[in-house]
């Protein structure tokens, strides 16, 4: 049994069937942990949508930003924006089935050493309390508020995360930190601007891995595409696989337990 997690699909179909070739990934012996936006920008959601969950438990997913917006355009009355590539999705004949099995998956997966989010895991967080937290969210998503919750999901404040935060205060800061996260203040307050490389960030903040935490989980997280799959200065163990398929990079495979990496460059040139 082989266990692999890959970055950010979002929509990158053709990428996803060939690296899935290159692995000989067989869904009834191995794994495939992915690490959130399945879908949006790139030209093939529905189709990436459809495959993820036909896996069923051969992939473990997190929900990621786009996966949270397109829930919150169909359930909880979100604008489309113009980049969005979700049209087909909403119009799909099997968009509930999707939709539903989409609204429950977590905003953290742990095994063993391995903690995969989409965006990071604030240092304030002990690995128990981020699961914690992210169980939190998947409960709302999973029950009768689903719907009020992602109508109110949106929003950058409050920005600083505090323990004593409540009602959707609470939800809206542990969503941003694990599904929009790039570069955070020491006092783990989140900028929501900077979205380049490690020097795009306001002063006084810095990359969210380059805080030392007190214990040492092997965070495995998509997201921020500019990082190129690096985390230069990283004071933890983090291991960056948005490699920017959509933008004309690659699609990245880590292998969990051999700490290879397996690309396909994207078709999208
Ligand atoms: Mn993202």
């Amino acid at each position: 049994m082989a266990r692999y997690a890959v970055g950010d699909l979002q929509g990158c179909h053709r990428e996803f069937v060939a690296l899935l070739e290159r692995l000989a990934f067989d869904p009834s012996a191995d794994q495939l942990w992915l690490a959130g936006d399945l879908v949006n920008r790139g030209p093939g959601s529905l189709d990436c949508l459809r495959d993820v969950h036909a896996l069923g438990d051969a992939a473990r997913v997190v929900l990621g930003n786009h996966d949270l917006h397109l829930l919150a355009v169909a359930r909880g009355g979100a604008s489309i924006k113009r980049s969005d590539t979700l049209d087909a999705i909403l119009a799909a004949p099997d968009r509930e089935v999707l939709l539903d099995w989409l609204q429950q998956q977590p905003l953290a997966v742990a095994e063993g050493e391995h903690l995969m989010v989409h965006a990071g895991l604030l240092p304030q967080w002990s690995w128990e309390q981020a699961q914690a937290l992210a169980d939190e969210v998947q409960a709302r998503l999973a029950g009768p508020g689903a719907g009020a919750f992602l109508e109110q999901m949106y929003g950058n404040q409050p920005a600083c995360w505090r323990d004593d935060l409540d009602g959707i205060e609470r939800l809206r800061v542990i969503v941003n930190a694990f599904t929009r996260m790039r570069f955070i203040d020491a006092d783990g307050c989140l900028d929501f601007a900077a979205k380049e490389g490690l020097d795009s960030g306001p002063t006084g903040f810095a990359p969210w891995f380059s805080y030392p935490r007190s214990d040492d989980p092997q965070i495995i997280f998509g997201h921020w595409a500019a990082l190129e799959g690096k985390t230069p200065g990283s004071r933890v163990r983090a291991e960056a696989l948005d490699t920017g398929c959509v933008w004309g990079g690659h699609l990245t495979a880590l292998n969990l337990d051999s700490g290879e990496r397996i690309s396909v460059p994207s078709q999208r040139r």
